[in-house]
C-alpha cells in the first residue's frame, strides 16, 4: 500500500490518497464520518472540536459503496475555512488586507515542545504559522479517514478487528491486563476518556478538570488491540520488514507520541526470561501461546495471538499557562503564544493509533496475501490458514 495526506490545519481541506487495495472493499461516506466523529470525542478537547465538522467527500476509487481497485482519494473539509480564507489563501493576498487581520499576526513566540522553532529554523520562516499549520494534529483526521478504509479491508479479507482504549492519563491508570474486545467499543466510545474501568475513568476526568483549572495540559497512554491477526504478517528477515518495527514507526509518527511499547514492552526488560516469554502449548484450538506478553509478535512476525501495542502521548505543547520562550523578532525572553487549545487529546490519540495500526496491518496483509479483488484475497487467506 502507498498512502499520503496533504492539507493544513486551517486550510480549505485535508486530502488523503491510498493505493494498493483490491476492488470490493465496502466503504461509504458514513463509515468514514463515523470514525472521524469518534476522533472528535474525548473529555478535555478544545472549543474547535465543538464547532468544526469533518465533511467527508470521496474524490476517487469508490463506486456505490465498494472500492474499485483504483487509488482511493478522500477529502475532509475544514468547516473553519471561511475564517481563514485570506490568512491561508494559496494565492497572494493584498498585504494591506492581511495587515488588518488579527488572525494573521505573526507568531514569533514559539511554543516549547511544538514544531514551531525547529521548523522555522529549518524552513527559513520568521514566524510559526507556516510550520504549525502542518504540524497540527488536525492532519490526523486524514489518517483516520484512510484508517476507516484499511480496517474495512482487514475485516473483509482476514477478519481482523481493531479496538483501542486509554490505559493511563497523567497519574490515573486502568487496571493492568484488561483487554477490551470489539463488543466493548460502544461502551468505550460512550466513556468520556475511552477507558473501560469506571473508577479509572473518573480519576482521569478529575485529572483533566484539575489541569484545566491550573491552565495546564496532560498526556497519557493508549493501547491498541488487534483481534484475528493471522500468523506470519511481517518478517524476521530484515529490520524494515519486521511488523513490530513498522507498528512502532507508525505510532511514533503520530503528533506528540514519545514512546511505543509492543506487548509488555519495557516491563519485559525488568523480569527474567522465565517470566518474559509466552510458552507454547497445545489447546483445542491447536498450538497457542499460554500468555500474551509479547504483544502478538515474535521475531518481527505476527504470532496469530492478540496483537497489542501502546503509545505514550506527551502533554499538548500549547500550554495555557504559557511556558518561557524567546520572541524571535526581538531576541528577548517572552511567553509562548497561546490561542485556544485542548487540555488533553489522549482519547482522540487512541482513535488515531487505531487508524495507524489498521494501515500497517492492511499493508502487511496486502503484501502477504495479494489479490485484486476482496474475494481473491479472502481465498488466499483461507488457503494459507487451512494449510498451517
Ligand atoms: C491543534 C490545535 C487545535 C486543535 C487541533 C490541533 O486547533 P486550533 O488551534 O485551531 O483550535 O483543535 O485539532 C483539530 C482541529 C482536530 O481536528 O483534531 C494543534 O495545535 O495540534
Amino acid at each position: 500500500l502507498r498512502w499520503l495526506t496533504a492539507g493544513e490545519s486551517h486550510g480549505p481541506a485535508l486530502v488523503a490518497t491510498l493505493e494498493g487495495l483490491p476492488a470490493g472493499v465496502p466503504i461509504t461516506t458514513d463509515m468514514v464520518a463515523d470514525h472521524l466523529a469518534r476522533r472528535r470525542l474525548g473529555y478535555g478537547r478544545g472549543a474547535r472540536m465543538k464547532f468544526e465538522r469533518d465533511e467527508v467527500t470521496f474524490l476517487g476509487g469508490v463506486r456505490h459503496g465498494l472500492t474499485l481497485g483504483s487509488p482511493v482519494a478522500i477529502m475532509v473539509g475544514n468547516t473553519e475555512w471561511p475564517k481563514w480564507e485570506q490568512v491561508m489563501a494559496a494565492d497572494p493576498v493584498d498585504p494591506e488586507v492581511l495587515a488588518g487581520l488579527a488572525r494573521n499576526a505573526p507568531l514569533t513566540r514559539p511554543r516549547p515542545g511544538h514544531a514551531d522553532l525547529a521548523g522555522m529554523q529549518k524552513y527559513g520562516f520568521d514566524e510559526a504559522r507556516p510550520i504549525l499549520e502542518r504540524a497540527s494534529a488536525r492532519e490526523t483526521a486524514a489518517r483516520v479517514a484512510l484508517g476507516a478504509v484499511a480496517r474495512s479491508y482487514l475485516k473483509e479479507t482476514a477478519g481482523v478487528e481493531i479496538v483501542s482504549h486509554v490505559v493511563e492519563l497523567a497519574g490515573a491508570r486502568a487496571p493492568h491486563g484488561v483487554y477490551p474486545t470489539p463488543a466493548d467499543v460502544e461502551r468505550l466510545d460512550a466513556d468520556p476518556v475511552r477507558c473501560l474501568d469506571a473508577d479509572a475513568s473518573k480519576a482521569m476526568v478529575a485529572q483533566i478538570d484539575q489541569a484545566h483549572k491550573d491552565g495546564d495540559t496532560l498526556g497519557g497512554v493508549v493501547e491498541v488491540l488487534a483481534y484475528g491477526v493471522p500468523v506470519g504478517l511481517g518478517s524476521h528477515v530484515h529490520w524494515d520488514r519486521r511488523l513490530d518495527a513498522r507498528l512502532a514507526a507508525a505510532l511514533m509518527g503520530i503528533q506528540a507520541i514519545k514512546g511505543v511499547e509492543v506487548g509488555d514492552g519495557f516491563e519485559l526488560a525488568r523480569v527474567p526470561g522465565s517470566q518474559a516469554h509466552d510458552e507454547i502449548v497445545t489447546t483445542d484450538e491447536g498450538i497457542r501461546r499460554a500468555t500474551g506478553r509479547s504483544g502478538g509478535t515474535e521475531g518481527g512476525l505476527s504470532t496469530g495471538e492478540l496483537l497489542r501495542v501502546r503509545a505514550a502521548m506527551k502533554p499538548i505543547a500549547t500550554v495555557p499557562r504559557a511556558l518561557r520562550t524567546v520572541d524571535v523578532t526581538t531576541g528577548e525572553p517572552a511567553q509562548a503564544h497561546h490561542q485556544r487549545s485542548d487540555v488533553c487529546a489522549v482519547p482522540a490519540a487512541g482513535i488515531v493509533a487505531e487508524a495507524m495500526v489498521a494501515l500497517v496491518l492492511a499493508d502487511a496483509v496486502a503484501e502477504k496475501f495479494g489479490g485484486d479483488s476482496v474475494a481473491e484475497t479472502r481465498r488466499n487467506v483461507r488457503g494459507y490458514l487451512e494449510n498451517l
